[in-house]
């Protein structure tokens, strides 16, 4: 109670969506050891209190068995002044004061929260379980996970050290039902009622907390019988509970009314000859960029047949001593690694300067853009102007792509948290701003750190999955030489599996680019119309 009292004084109004990036996890961390070490202060204190007052019952007790003549006892003047001092002082002060007393309390109040300002944290909220929650529910439609293994702390074929309890999984049930994602939230509410079967494990959870939310995640995924089933359980324990009631009436009724159309000949059938018109669907950007994420899908042998691994001076003299190591993944639309392409030092100043530092990513094109379900990861634009530091890499930019960064946008810094992604989508935008920048010709992302599992960028129209390798740059074009935008090469990231994923991306547009990237004679549009959405 008391520790939640603290939680509540922090619960600033400033969201920190903790979920989108894994770097300011570690500021949570970093209070909840505050939080146990300043708490066991406070423990100690109240420990030692109890310890004094036990001491003062004892030598009280000890006093009245003395007494075996309270009359001759109290006949003495002295004991009669030791005796009546004890209430004046010690119950008072000793014993009853030090009891009702909340000095200890109050400090360790106001100490925490002055620990805790300096750390500038905002508390985690419920919003961030659900975002956290989401990101976990993304990563198994994603990966194909399940649902018992991922609560044993198995990701695919590996075992990690995490482990959920009952509670857990029980929250996981509960978010999943809240995103309408009812065949996932019956998956974990069994998890957690399973979990509950021992005993010996720590379950903040009844099971009948996990009854009232496992019968209707059942209704919802058109499984009356056992929703029903589960209904009379919860009956069984609260035969007055008002929701099972109520629900109750509806699983009999709605089975009774089923059982009827499934009976019923003819007349029900445009229901049923509904359903059987439903054709299976061509399958859409989403799932081809699922199937991308887990690899499903690749390009063919005879994509295939020309990528090499060469190394590169793009003309730049000073390369021809230290080329670019160049692999190339696709020929047309162009897509290349170039390894080694940023320094270790550089890597590590990135990821200092974004720690703390970044804010919600935005999608879109300008200030207007907004923080968008679409990409969850946390970013900092760094502009080459204010950072001096940043200049080898702009001369890098111009030396691996041959053009010019004039028109290039800052350098912007992101790091991708639990099932962080970012949907697929194009990079050039819809409608351009009218100045000579033009719009954006070429990305250049740099992953800055080796994700653990997952977290590849995903070409679902080629099909390509390109892995992060710390320290490479992928490179390609998103409009066609003819200035075209090129729709083949709609890409993803794809969600992170395990560990963070930090990336830089550069954004280089047309602008100044005429004499570097000739265009095209002939129109390309051809080439990738056919995947214009
Ligand atoms: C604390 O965070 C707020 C908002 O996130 C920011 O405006 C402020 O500058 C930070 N203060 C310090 C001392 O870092
Ligand atoms: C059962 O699910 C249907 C839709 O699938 C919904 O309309 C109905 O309200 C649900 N009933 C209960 C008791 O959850
Ligand atoms: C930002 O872009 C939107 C369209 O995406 C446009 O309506 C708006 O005027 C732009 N704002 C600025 C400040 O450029
Ligand atoms: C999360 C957790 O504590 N799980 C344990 C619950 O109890 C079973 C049986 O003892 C263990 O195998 C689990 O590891």
């Amino acid at each position: 109670m008391r520790t939640f009292l603290i939680f509540c004084i922090f619960l600033g109004s400033a969201c920190a969506d903790y979920y989108t990036a894994t770097s300011d996890l570690e500021v949570l961390f970093a209070a909840e050891n505050i939080l146990v070490e300043k708490f066991d202060d406070y423990l100690n204190k109240v420990e030692q209190k109890q310890t004094e007052i036990k001491e003062f019952l004892n030598y009280v007790d000890a006093l009245q068995a003395e007494m075996s003549d309270p009359e001759a006892y109290h006949g003495n003047p002295l004991n009669a002044i030791v005796t009546i001092r004890r209430f004046v002082y010690q119950w008072k002060h000793d014993v009853l004061e030090k009891i009702f007393s909340t000095q200890d309390y109050d400090d360790y109040k106001i100490t925490i929260a002055n620990e805790l300002q300096q750390l500038n944290i905002t508390m985690p909220t419920q919003d961030d379980i659900l975002g956290a929650g989401s990101g976990l529910l993304r990563l198994q439609e994603t990966y194909k996970l399940s649902t018992s293994e991922l609560a044993d702390g198995k990701i695919l074929d590996r075992q990690t050290e995490a482990e959920l309890s009952a509670s857990d999984c029980y929250e996981m049930g509960r978010n999943a039902h809240e995103l309408n994602q009812h065949q996932y939230a019956v998956e974990w509410l069994l998890q957690a009622r399973s979990l509950n079967q021992h005993p010996e494990n720590i379950t903040q959870v009844s099971d009948l907390q996990i009854l009232e939310l496992l019968a209707p995640a059942l209704n919802r995924t058109g499984n009356l019988k056992l929703a029903h089933m589960l209904n009379s359980e919860i009956l069984k324990q609260q035969p007055a509970h008002e929701a099972a009631i109520r629900d109750n009436i509806y699983y009999l009724h709605e089975m009774l009314r089923q059982r009827h159309i499934l009976t019923a000949p003819q007349e029900d059938q445009g229901e049923d000859g509904k359903r059987s018109e439903e054709k299976p669907s061509k399958p859409d950007k989403y799932e081809l960029y699922r199937r991308t994420c887990r690899g499903e899908l690749r390009p063919t042998a005879r994509q295939q047949r020309n990528l090499r691994c060469r190394y590169t001076d793009n003309n730049v003299p000073f390369r021809r001593l230290a080329p670019f190591k160049m692999e190339l993944l696709s020929e047309d639309p162009f897509v290349a690694y170039y390894h080694n392409a940023m320094h270790e030092s550089e890597m590590e100043q990135l990821q200092d300067v974004g720690f703390g530092n970044l804010k919600r990513t935005r999608v879109g094109q300008n200030s207007t853009a907004a923080t968008s379900s679409i990409r969850n990861s946390k970013g900092i634009w760094l502009w080459y102007e204010k950072n001096s530091w940043l200049a080898s890499i702009y001369q890098r930019l111009e030396d691996i792509t041959g053009l010019s960064m004039e028109s290039g946008e800052a350098l912007q810094l992101a790091n991708y948290g639990i099932g962080g992604q970012y949907e697929p989508h194009y990079d050039y935008m819809s409608s351009p701003t009218n100045d000579w920048k033009g719009n954006r010709i070429l990305t250049a992302l740099f992953y800055i750190n080796d994700v653990d599992m997952g977290g590849g960028t995903a070409f679902p129209y080629l099909p390509l999955l390109v892995n992060p390798v710390k320290g490479s740059v992928v490179v390609w074009y998103n409009m066609h030489s003819s200035t075209e935008k090129d729709f083949r090469v709609l890409h993803a990231g794809c969600p992170v599996l395990k560990g963070s994923k930090w990336i830089c991306n550069e954004w280089m547009h047309e602008g100044g680019q005429e004499f570097r990237r000739p265009c095209g004679l002939a129109p390309e549009r051809t080439k990738s119309a056919a995947y214009e959405a």
